[in-house]
Order: structure tokens, then sequence, then C-alpha cells
């Protein structure tokens, strides 16, 4: 078993220090309620020696040969892998997702990108960015809780492979992935303040965005949040990338097959209780076959195990916080009482805890909420469609344009709607498919710049022509 320790602190310069006014937070289980740790609170204070740390180290970095920062990101790569273990419990105790998600999908996604970006690292200069693409300074990251690790390697990898530091600030919920890293960078060997951790709430992360010392702003969480850091922002020489909320549609055509369709239909929403910003949650099923997909989809639906996050079997563990707990349940009041049928297997919800049942909703409509607003959560709303075009139509009927599926047989089909979607990602049948070669990000309400990828690292450099 893992060991939590009893008090961490924020890590600043190289070294884990307690805030400058002494205040904690705790980080509680969301399968038990239980107290996991308490974690020192950042404030303004030590937000400011945090920039300072990182503005410090910003020259030896950014001066480092690209080789030897590839060095130390290979280095961070592999203890990664080394402690994947570790860092998976910890990270399904922290947010209540299953360990066979952290185990088998998020942890070795962290490790492969920083495998990835290590590989950019010695080849800024030979990769169209021009002859002397520069870092931008100090990056100030603010990232949720859906996928503590993962959202700090999408993060951190980049940015120290274009020669930035960094100045991190993990959800409230869940810190403790993040003061890991940081030990894994200690034993790295990386240079005193090139990362830093300041963990605190959302008057913290809006201290260190409004920070003047700070050149790059990177951040991910609610689009109301991504506005006001935008406005934050404006006016100012800092740089900026959002990546927000979404409300995704999983398009099913009657020539998709249906066994692989169902299986994207699940991963696409009850994979981490829904709680993805890119999340297939709005079920857009040709007409023709409705009855049949929502009769296998109930069927397998109701294989799907609830419970113990740390239980190797668990399907769908516990909701983050009890806050988005409330947020679901209330939009699906407003899906019942607008007039949706609401669905939801037999299952026995443990007693403590957050939890929530795979929900589906029918006879959704385009105006519920339940079609428009982000739930967040495990819950599917479904919709019909006839032609391929009122099949775009309703997908693009939204604010948001993060995230999209197309399941059909036919490629041509494919390759024409993938172009007519408004929507950063289009998977075609598939859903939920990561990879660090590839950009992710939005259109609209869901935010702009590319993280991943090529665009990825461009976020973090300016490039001179
Ligand atoms: O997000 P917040 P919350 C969506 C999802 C969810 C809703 C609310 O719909 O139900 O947002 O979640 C920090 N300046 N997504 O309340 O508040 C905060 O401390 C600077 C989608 O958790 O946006 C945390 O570290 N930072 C999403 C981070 O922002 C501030 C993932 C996200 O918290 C701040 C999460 C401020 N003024 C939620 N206020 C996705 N795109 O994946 C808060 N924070």
């Amino acid at each position: 078993m893992v060991e939590i320790p009893s008090s961490q602190g924020l890590f600043v310069d190289g070294g884990f220090r307690e805030a400058a006014d002494g205040r904690t937070l705790k980080s509680l289980s969301p399968a038990t309620e239980e107290v996991l740790c308490e974690v020192a609170h950042g404030g303004e204070e030590d937000v400011e020696r945090a920039v300072r740390a990182a503005r410090a180290a910003f020259p030896a970095w950014s001066e480092l040969p690209g080789s030897r920062r590839a060095a130390y990101l290979f280095r961070i790569a592999r203890l990664i892998q080394e402690r994947s273990r570790e860092l998976a419990v910890l990270e399904t105790l922290d947010n209540g997702k299953p360990i066979r998600e952290t185990r088998d999908v998020d942890l070795p996604l962290v490790a492969a990108h920083f495998f990835y970006y290590a590989g950019w690292a010695d080849k800024l200069a030979h990769a169209g960015f021009g002859p002397n693409p520069r870092p931008l300074g100090v990056a100030a990251q603010v990232i949720p809780w859906n996928f503590p690790l993962l959202m700090l390697a999408w993060k951190v990898a980049p940015a120290l492979a274009a020669g930035n530091t960094v100045v991190l600030k993990p959800a409230e919920t869940t810190p403790l992935g993040a003061l890991f890293f940081a030990e894994i960078c200690q034993q790295a060997g990386l240079p005193a303040g090139v990362v830093n951790i300041v963990t605190g709430d959302g008057a913290t992360g809006a201290a260190l965005v409004a920070h003047p010392d700070v050149n790059k702003v990177a951040f991910t969480g609610s689009t109301a949040v991504g506005r006001e850091i935008a406005r934050t922002v404006a006016g100012t020489d800092k740089r900026l990338t959002l990546e927000l909320g979404g409300k995704g549609a999983n398009i099913v055509f009657d020539d998709a097959p249906l066994d692989q369709a169902v299986e994207g239909i699940v991963g696409g929403i009850w994979f981490n209780q829904g709680q993805v910003c890119c999340a297939g949650s709005r079920l857009l099923v040709q007409e023709s076959i409705h009855d049949e997909l929502m009769e296998a989809l109930g069927a397998r639906v109701a294989t799907l195990r609830v419970g113990d996050p740390l239980d190797k079997n668990t399907d769908i563990g516990a909701i983050n916080s009890p806050e988005q707990l409330a947020r679901i349940t209330e939009l699906t009041e407003a899906g019942e009482a607008e007039g949706a049928h609401r669905w939801s297997p037999p299952c026995e919800l443990p007693e403590k805890g957050w939890w929530f049942p795979p929900t589906v909703f029918t006879g959704v409509s385009q105006t519920h909420r339940i079609a428009r607003e982000e739930i967040f959560g495990p819950v599917l709303s479904v919709l019909t469609f006839r032609t391929p075009d009122e099949a775009v139509a309703k997908a693009n009927n939204t604010t948001y344009g993060l995230s999209a599926g197309i399941w059909t047989e036919k490629g041509s089909r494919i390759l024409e709607l993938a172009g007519r979607l408004r929507a950063g990602v289009v998977w075609a049948n598939t859903f939920n498919k990561f990879d660090p070669t590839s950009p992710f990000g939005g259109y609209r309400e869901s935010g702009y710049g590319r993280e991943g990828g090529r665009h990825g690292l461009e976020a973090y450099l300016d490039v001179q022509g």
C-alpha cells in the first residue's frame, strides 16, 4: 500500500515548505469521505515566492542544451514508470476513479507524455518553428481534478521541453499526485525552481494567473473560470491557452458494428464517471436502430460494477466531490422535470462517499438542459436523427466544440462528416482515445490553443520567422 504523508508542503525552489500564513487544506477520499492528507494552502505570498523561484531558474534552464533538458525529461518519464503503481493508487485515492483506469490509462499516458516531449527538446530548431524558437519564460499552469496527473503531464512536459519554468496549481480536491510528482523532480535532480507546485484553491489560482512576472497561462477547467482568466490576462503580454468544458456528440449510424459501438458509448461516457471534458455525453443514434441499440446498451450497462475504486474489478468509482455530485444531481433532476425518460440499472451504492449510478436519459430533446449543459457525470443523454445532415446539425447544436465520435462502416462518410463537425477532436469507430502525438483542444466555448503533439510545444514558444 502506498504511504500517504500526514502533511505535505508547497514545492518551491526545490524544497517542500509550509504556506507563509500556515494555512492548510484537507484532501478527502471521495470513496470514504476520510481525510487522506492535509496539504499547505498557498496564498499570495507563496505564489510570489514560487514565481520568483521560477524566474530565477529560467535563464539557466532555457540556456541548457536541448539534449540536457531531454535527459532530465527522460529521467522523469522513467521514474514515473518505475513508481507508477504508487502513483496509480494515490491518484485513485485522491480522485475516486477506478484503479483499472489509473493503472492502465492515466499513468501510462503520463509517462508517454514525458517521453514524447523529451524527444522534442533537442529538435526545436529543426521543427518548423524558425531558426530560433525561444521559450516564453515562467508558465503558470492551473489544472482540474478529473485527470490530476495527466493534466500535469500535458502542461509540464511541453513547457519544460521548450525551456520554460513552471508554477503549477493543482485542484484543491486532488493535490496529492502533483506533490508526489514534485518528489520525482527531486529524485531526477531537476534544478531547483524549474518546477514549483503551489497547492490551494481558486483564489490561489487567481493570484498565480494575475502575477505580473508570469509570461504564459495554461488553464484547464470550467468555462466560467476560463472566461475570468481571459479577462485577467487581457491587456497584458501573457500568452493564454484554455481547455474548457464540452458536450461531445457520439454519432451512431445504422451500419455501425453494434457491439463495438456499445463499447465505445460505454467508454465515451462512463470512463472516469463521465468527469471528462471530451466525454461522449450526447448519444446521437440513427432512428432505425434506436430500440435495438438501447436494448444492447442497457444490457451492457447493467454489467458495470460501481464501488470501491481500489478494487481491480470496479468499472465506476466515486464522484470527486460533494459539489460535483450536487451539480450532477441538479441537472438530472432537471432532465426528469423537462420530460426525458431516466433509467439506471439496479445497483447498490456504498453508504459513505459520493456516488452516482450510471444513468441513461432517452427521449431527450435538443432544448433540454441535459442536452445543452455539461453534466460532467455518468449520465448519457440520447437523441435520435434520420439523415447524416440532421446528425451534423444536432451534433453542432452546442455552444461547445471539443469532441465528437462517428460510428459507421462507411469510410467516405467518416471523412465527409469529420470535416463538418465543429469539434477539436473527432474519433471514428472509437472514443476517448488519447495519444501524446495528437493535438487536443476545443472550438468555441471549449477554449482555444492545443495541447499534445507539435502544437502543444508551440504554445510554449515564441516563433521567429
Ligand atoms: O472547476 P473550476 P470546478 C467543468 C465541469 C465541472 C465544472 C466545475 O463542468 O462540473 O467545470 O468544476 C481553479 N482563477 N470542468 O468547479 O472552478 C481551481 O482551483 C484561477 C471541466 O472544479 O474551473 C482548479 O484548480 N484558477 C474541466 C481549476 O481552476 C481558478 C475540468 C478548475 O476549477 C479560479 C474541471 C480562478 N478564479 C471542471 N477558480 C475540463 N475542461 O476538463 C478556480 N480555479
